[in-house]
């Protein structure tokens, strides 16, 4: 069931809160920024305003980049016989992007989804808010409990803040996304109130990067390939690339911020070997929908960030890209 207002999910949240026991806590395969960081800003408001704890369960354990948060600590790994009454997915709402942490919607009593990604598969059992105008799921959740956060003690308020602070940060990839709003900003400052030293979140989340990761960009940076008269711009990175640096897929995450907005170009792929087989596709631009061409092959999004992923050798996967882009720009 879709809900429209977070005043209706809140309602909602707490007559099932008061009936039911358990809690987890779930995002999207491979979190993000906003997914997981939504996730520890609500596990932490749970218990310090609710009193209750909450579990946050991942397929595997979090990326080391959300030290700074605490993550690992906080945070345990699926298995399957895991059972919670309440289960809140967030920055997702359909089950298959959840993963191998799938069977908890399927054995909860409850399940809520808070996202701001385009509808794509309601579940009819399950309480469903979509804001796709909110800059990041943290952002919904600063809205849906400012008060409780304002009121809470310094070092739970200040945690929280950090936290929403790092899913916008996420979301709008430091402010260069035309997500970016006035309304943004005025969060960011209510965060500034509770503590938030944005300079130290930015270091811990957005640089950071380690020269090993910084070397591996460079090298995604040589794939650079220009299609249509320089309106498609292909990177690509493959196993091997990560494997002679000695990194994992974390090395790739967030890597488009650095490429996006290239002179020109209306639109950027990003083409991650996932395994042997496929390639997980990341696809920006700033005047095609990419949302629906993601959705072509399974996947989706937002408007002008989204990702799929395709099946097939590097080369015939940038081909099947190439060709639906051609199409969709008028010169297939
Ligand atoms: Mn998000």
């Amino acid at each position: 069931m879709r809900i429209d207002t977070t005043a209706e999910l809140k309602r909602k949240f707490d007559i099932t809160l008061s009936r039911e026991q358990s809690i987890a806590l779930i995002t999207h395969k491979k979190p993000d920024g906003d997914g997981l960081a939504a996730c520890l800003a609500f596990q932490e408001l749970l218990l310090k305003h609710y009193k209750r704890p909450a579990d946050i369960v991942l397929e595997e354990p979090p990326p080391a980049v959300y030290e700074f948060l605490n993550a690992a600590d906080r945070c345990i790994t699926f298995s399957s016989d895991m059972h919670y009454d309440i289960v809140v997915q967030m920055d997702c709402h359909e089950p298959s992007r959840v993963g191998t942490c799938e069977p908890l919607l399927q054995h909860a009593n409850s399940v809520f989804a808070i996202d701001h990604h385009h509808e794509k598969e309601i579940q009819p059992e399950s309480i469903t808010f979509i804001d796709i105008e909110a800059a990041s799921t943290g952002e919904i959740l600063y809205r849906m409990f400012s008060s409780e956060i304002i009121r809470l003690p310094r070092p739970a308020a200040l945690y929280i803040a950090n936290a929403l602070y790092t899913t916008i940060l996420n979301d709008t990839d430091n402010f260069v996304n035309s997500n970016t709003k006035g309304s943004t900003f005025a969060i960011c400052e209510a965060l500034c109130q509770l503590g938030l030293n944005p300079a130290y979140i930015t270091r811990s989340f957005i640089m950071g990067k380690t020269p090993t990761e910084l070397k591996f960009t460079g090298q995604v940076f040589e794939t650079i390939e220009i299609h249509c008269n320089g309106q498609i711009m292909f990177v690509h990175s493959t196993l091997k690339m990560l494997e002679y640096m000695g990194l994992n897929q974390s090395a790739t995450s967030k890597l488009t911020r650095l490429l996006k907005g290239a002179k020109g170009v209306k639109v950027l792929v990003y083409f991650q070997q996932g395994d042997a087989s496929s390639f997980r596709l990341s696809l920006r631009s700033d005047t095609v929908d990419v949302n629906k061409l993601a959705r072509r092959f399974g996947g989706g999004g937002h408007t002008q960030a989204s990702g799929c992923t395709i099946s097939g050798s590097l080369s015939l996967v940038k081909q099947t890209m190439l060709n639906a882009l051609m199409e969709l720009l008028g010169d297939g």
